[in-house]
């Protein structure tokens, strides 16, 4: 059957597109946490829309699954197979189309990484609302489905607010295409909303619309060092208010530091060791640095800073921080949590986070870094085995007990289908469920994903 099928696919796609041998399906079978694998049936890598659409509607109606991937930056195993599932790759959807410069939007295919659209646009004059460390490699559809976050969220909102259009292959082969260009649209249900955020299980995103902010060339950035989350919430307040042009607050502690100081080599920021570090850009026309500076200043309440401003410096600043992730994997392969606390809790989740973690798995090794104008600290625990979800359990239902979300931005995947209780009731996931079913009835698109084994 999988001759048959993969001579079908072949058919529409092209023989050296639809890949079978294990060499080379590889890399489309694990994911960059290394966490999770599985077979994949064989990879399709359709050139456009229409091959994209028909190789589903072949697959689907012979009762296959199939996971969508985009650039396999996912944190929580939502774009490999589980086993037995074709991988449909987005990787040569890869059209740029011109830069609507009355509109500020770009139509672009899922398979685009950011930073190829980040240079496609900022030849124009434009710039993208959302960015992120894997910039390189994630792709536009990836992003949508995931409705990725990054550090320009408190500005700009994340990936759904940057989508005013989208097109998207059905289970059945048939494309729903809304690319209007129309910045207004109350014409019944908001389609790229929902797909932002569906992680692949509703429909397979192929192209989309999306919005361009204007190129801000003056930058600054400042990096403190201050003595806990109560004193660091205190200062991203005072600077939120003071200074307009913020675009980016990041928070990381003393236990992230040195174990990016160790194996990146770095010198360390400041002579001192602090608790807590924060990280602030600004972004504007003109040379912002004045008013980061005063913001700060009114703002107090930090034991040292470093400001920058030439882009190689605030690349300096941002190492710290954007190294985090590959300085954990370089120590093992981490569980990782991606938590979100509504700003008056944050101090406390810190306060308690360790604790919990400790009391669960005593050899555990949590390392806490995030975006801290959202509420969100992305919770790395090193030290446990794959299956050992003791820690994971307890850091969520704290956050449960706290008012949290479980996923900020990397979604629930297969890795986080046992807790999605805890923090969306029971007739949120009636209503998904049932809209999951309506697409998608023989749950053929990314099963297990989401809502777990059917
Ligand atoms: C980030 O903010 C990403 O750098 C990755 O969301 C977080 O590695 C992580 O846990
Ligand atoms: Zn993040």
């Amino acid at each position: 059957m999988t001759d048959h099928l993969a001579a079908r696919v072949a058919g529409v796609v092209g023989p050296e597109h639809v890949l079978r041998d294990a060499d080379v399906k590889a890399s489309y079978e694990t994911d960059w946490t290394r966490r999770y694998s599985g077979d994949a049936r064989f990879v399709v890598r359709p050139g456009d829309t229409a091959e994209l659409a028909e190789s589903l509607r072949i697959l689907t109606e012979a009762g296959v699954p199939v996971v969508p991937q985009g650039g396999n930056t996912g944190l929580v195993g939502g774009g490999v197979p589980r086993g037995g599932e074709v991988v449909v790759s987005s990787s040569r959807l890869s059209s740029l189309g011109e830069v609507d410069a009355v509109a500020g939007e770009v139509t672009v295919g899922a398979g685009v990484t950011l930073a190829r659209l980040q240079e496609h646009i900022r030849a124009a004059g434009w710039n993208f609302g959302v960015d992120l460390a894997s910039r390189d490699s994630c792709t536009i559809g990836g992003m949508i489905a995931t409705n990725a976050g990054g550090i320009r969220v408190l500005r700009y909102g994340p990936m759904r607010a940057q989508v005013g259009g989208i097109e998207a292959a059905r289970v059945d082969g048939s494309v729903i295409r809304r690319l209007p260009g129309l910045a207004k649209d109350n014409t019944g249900y908001d389609i790229p909303g929902l797909l932002a955020g569906s992680e692949g299980t509703l429909a397979i995103v192929t192209r989309a619309r999306l919005r361009l902010i204007p190129q801000l060339a003056g930058r600054a950035a400042a990096l403190l060092a201050v003595d806990g989350v109560a004193a660091a919430l205190g200062v991203v307040s005072v600077v939120r208010a003071h200074a307009p042009s913020l675009e980016a607050a990041e928070v990381f502690f003393a236990d992230g530091l040195d174990l990016v100081l160790r194996h990146t080599g770095l010198p360390a920021p400041f002579p001192d060791r602090a608790p807590c570090y924060l990280l602030f850009e600004c972004a504007a026309r003109d040379d912002p640095m004045g008013e980061l500076v005063g913001a700060l200043e009114a703002a107090g309440g930090f034991e040292a800073s470093a400001v920058a401003s030439e882009r190689s410096q605030r690349a300096r600043l941002w190492a710290y921080r954007e190294r985090h992730t590959e300085s954990i994997n370089a120590e093992g392969v981490p569980h990782k949590l991606d938590v979100a606390l509504p700003l008056p809790r944050l101090e406390e989740f810190e306060a308690c986070v360790r604790g919990t973690v400790k009391k669960a798995a005593p050899e555990a090794r949590p390392i806490l870094f995030g975006h801290i104008a959202d509420g969100n600290l992305h919770v790395n625990v090193l030290g446990l085995a794959a299956d050992d979800d003791r820690a994971t359990d307890a850091v969520l239902r704290l956050v449960a007990e706290l008012g949290g979300s479980i996923s900020a931005e990397h979604g629930i995947g297969v890795a986080k289908t046992r807790w999605l209780h805890l923090t969306r009731s029971e007739s949120d996931i009636a209503a998904m469920r049932a809209i999951k079913a309506a697409l998608d009835p023989a749950n053929l698109l990314n099963p297990g994903v989401i809502f777990g084994k059917q």
